[in-house]
């Protein structure tokens, strides 16, 4: 698997490559990435790669000459993906993270910052808009990680055992039963008797009532979400049903824009 990250801090990257199980992935070569700078495809001798936003506000966008020529450079294989990190994007899970091992020889992770970045290199130039959760991070280097962890130890021969990813949590849609190890007693904490039985089956059924337990504590919406997620297709009939509105709604209210797009001269907010 090739990973290819944009980011303005290439330097956020460089340690975690040669840690872990990642890092002995590189060396191994079964994971290869190539960090690219994107100042070095800023624009002018001040390598500027961001502006103010069309429409006012606060902040400053990434402009897309640059972001589109790191994109453009960065990808290589065919069965590739360029993934835009932002917090509008679809949620990251452990679904999509199984699609893109199965599907992909290349990943290309585009990292924001600032307010954001131009919206035509997310419509034209990217496979998908990706977000890590409902919280808002200052760029999307963490969320790159994120999205490389999750990927990269789904690749064949990262994760020395396969078993241990069989079992886990999101895969069995319970979250991990609790672990215990020596010692026994630890400060007047014993570990559980039924843990140190030696009784396989008791254990099983310990294991799966304290999995329930703590998904019903901590995450129920993960047993609602086994239980009552509508079929995939009810999600394609929504996207048709309101893409057939916006039709609906564009002739009631012709809107004056579609026109002037084309042809309205190039007024700068500066
Ligand atoms: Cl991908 N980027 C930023 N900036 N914030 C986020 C995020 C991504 N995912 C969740 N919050």
């Amino acid at each position: 698997m090739q990973f290819d990250v944009i980011t303005l801090f290439p330097a956020f990257f460089e340690t975690a490559l040669q840690v872990g199980l990642i890092g002995k992935a590189v060396e191994a070569g079964l994971l290869r990435f190539r960090v690219h700078d994107l100042r070095q495809f800023g624009i002018g001798p001040h390598r500027q790669v961001d502006d103010v936003a069309y429409g006012g506000g606060a902040g400053m966008v990434l402009r897309p000459e640059p972001l589109v020529a790191a994109i453009e450079q960065a990808r290589t294989e065919a069965r590739s993906r360029v993934v835009v990190l932002s917090p509008q994007g679809r949620l990251w899970t452990q679904a999509l993270a199984r699609q893109y091992a199965r599907e992909c020889d290349q990943i290309v992770l585009v990292c924001g910052r600032y307010e954001g970045i131009d919206e035509r290199v997310t419509t034209y130039w990217a496979d998908d808009e990706v977000s890590i959760g409902d919280y808002v991070l200052m760029g999307g280097e963490v969320a790159a990680w994120v999205v490389i962890e999750s990927v990269a130890r789904l690749v064949p021969g990262v994760v020395g055992n396969p078993e241990s990813l069989a079992l886990e949590s999101f895969e069995t849609g319970l979250l991990d039963y609790p672990q215990y190890t020596r010692p026994a007693v630890f400060r007047g904490y014993a570990v559980p008797a039924v843990l140190r039985s030696g009784h396989h089956e008791s254990i099983e059924r310990w294991r799966r009532l304290q999995a329930l337990r703590k998904t019903l504590r901590n995450r129920p919406d993960l047993i609602l979400a086994a239980r009552w997620a509508p079929p995939p297709v009810w999600w394609a009939w929504m996207a048709e049903w309101v893409g057939w509105v916006e039709r609906a709604l564009e002739k009631m209210y012709p809107s004056p824009r579609s026109q002037e797009a084309e042809d309205a001269p190039d007024h700068r907010p500066d």
